[in-house]
């Protein structure tokens, strides 16, 4: 039998709040509420964080800032200072890297890292996870929450599990006892609208899924998705961390189930992929300069057209649109050429701009951008998309029905 694997799950503790904190030890206890344009609490915007004194009052993340200010007037309302936060997740990570190169960042506050190799070195993974965490809080004075598991999705709901300061090991053979009693949606993947689907079955906990008959589920879910959520309830997830050093580029590829050649169709991914890798961008506090588009077509030939401009951006928009227009040209030089392949990549990422623009959160990503980044944050990735892909997903729907 190969040895278990031994996955650390990091996340620090209400992130940007602890570093506003760190910076003003006056603010040391108070509830501090950090979030775009909060003006005394009469700003738009949303709250991006909340420290947990502040989470006593019932703010948290996604929460607009006006309905933060009902209620928790008292609160300490800051501007999101994303340069410093970028700079402080460096050396987190970096710590990080000290430990094993298997580091997958997450966001900026959150990393899986593999340390099943780093035994002789450093020790156990439970050795490993408390190390981590004495030389964060020494070196950075921020308190970060471990979970140490044999796979990813349980390391995440373990390190999740007794945040602030929690610290949850579970040792290898134990996966599916310790995720037996906990409530469906702590399983990572997910979401509200599944979350409702189990609930209509009368499933609520890890336990009932277990236990429920094998045919409910597969009529229900069909084959596919019963399986893979009947293995993240045992706690199976052989997925790997997998290795990112500072991220050079960050992109999103779909396949088509059969070629493609209705333009519609195509410039429609395109726009869902753009959506995607947006929000990704952002989450990792990240501007490019370069937007690529890349294309196969049936007989499996690639192609790629890059956009370089002397400006950075992580624009839903401007990622779709520098994409489309190479897009276009492609499919009208190629008439009656199929697509197997799409996807949109962003490079060229720019540090300077990077600091420079992120000190206004009013630069990153359109407003628009930004709102629906937390909606999807609070309700999942279904909760809201561009517009075209609504009316995509009502146009199906009304396919359905009639
Ligand atoms: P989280 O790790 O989700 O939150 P947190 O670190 O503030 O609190 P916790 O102790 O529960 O881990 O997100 C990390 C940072 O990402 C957070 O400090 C702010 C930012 N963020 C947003 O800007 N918007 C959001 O909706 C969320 C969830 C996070
Ligand atoms: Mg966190």
């Amino acid at each position: 039998m190969r040895p278990a694997r031994a996955i650390i799950h990091a996340d620090l503790d209400q992130f940007f709040a602890a570093v506003e904190v760190l910076d003003r030890p006056e603010l040391a206890g108070k509830p501090v509420i950090v979030g775009a344009d909060p003006r005394g609490g009469r700003g738009r915007g949303v709250v991006s964080t909340a420290s947990y004194e502040a989470r006593a009052f019932g703010v948290h993340s996604a929460l607009p800032i006006s309905r933060a200010w009902e209620r928790c007037p008292q609160g300490v309302y800051l501007r999101p200072r994303m340069a410093r936060y970028v700079e402080v997740s460096r050396r987190v990570m970096a710590i990080f890297r000290d430990f094993t190169p298997d580091v997958e960042p997450l966001s900026l506050d959150e990393a899986f890292l593999d340390v099943s190799g780093s035994y002789r070195l450093f020790g156990d993974g439970p050795t490993i996870g408390r190390r981590l965490r004495r030389r964060i809080w020494e070196e950075e004075r921020l308190v970060v929450s471990i979970g140490v598991a044999t796979t990813k999705s349980v390391a995440k709901i373990a390190s999740d599990l007794r945040k602030p300061r929690g610290f949850v090991v579970v040792p290898p053979g134990t996966e599916e006892a310790f995720l037996r009693p906990l409530p469906l949606e702590r399983l990572w993947g997910v979401g509200p609208k599944l979350r409702r689907e189990l609930g209509a079955l009368g499933l609520r906990r890890v336990e009932d899924l277990l236990d429920a008959p094998k045919m409910l589920l597969e009529r229900r879910l069909g084959r596919d998705r019963a399986g893979h959520l009947r293995a993240l309830a045992r706690g199976e997830d052989p997925r790997p961390v997998e290795r990112r050093s500072a991220a050079k580029s960050l992109g999103h590829e779909t396949t088509f189930s059969t070629d493609c050649d209705d333009r519609d169709r195509l410039e429609q991914t395109l726009l869902r992929l753009a959506d995607e890798l947006g929000r990704r961008v952002r989450k990792a506090g990240l501007r490019g300069r370069t937007v690529q588009l890349k294309l196969r077509w049936s007989d499996f030939s690639t192609l790629t057209r890059a956009d370089t401009r002397s400006w950075s951006t992580d624009s839903t928009v401007e990622i779709y649109e520098r994409a489309a227009a190479p897009l276009r040209e492609l499919l009208a030089a190629n008439r009656g050429r199929a697509v197997r392949l799409i996807g949109v990549s962003v490079s060229g990422f720019d540090e300077s701009a990077q600091i420079s623009l992120f000190e206004d959160p009013g630069s990153s990503g359109s407003a628009l951008d930004r709102v629906s980044d937390s909606i999807r944050d609070r309700f999942g990735e279904g909760a809201i998309g561009p517009a075209r892909l609504l009316s995509a997903r009502d146009r199906g729907r009304e396919e359905k029905a009639r």
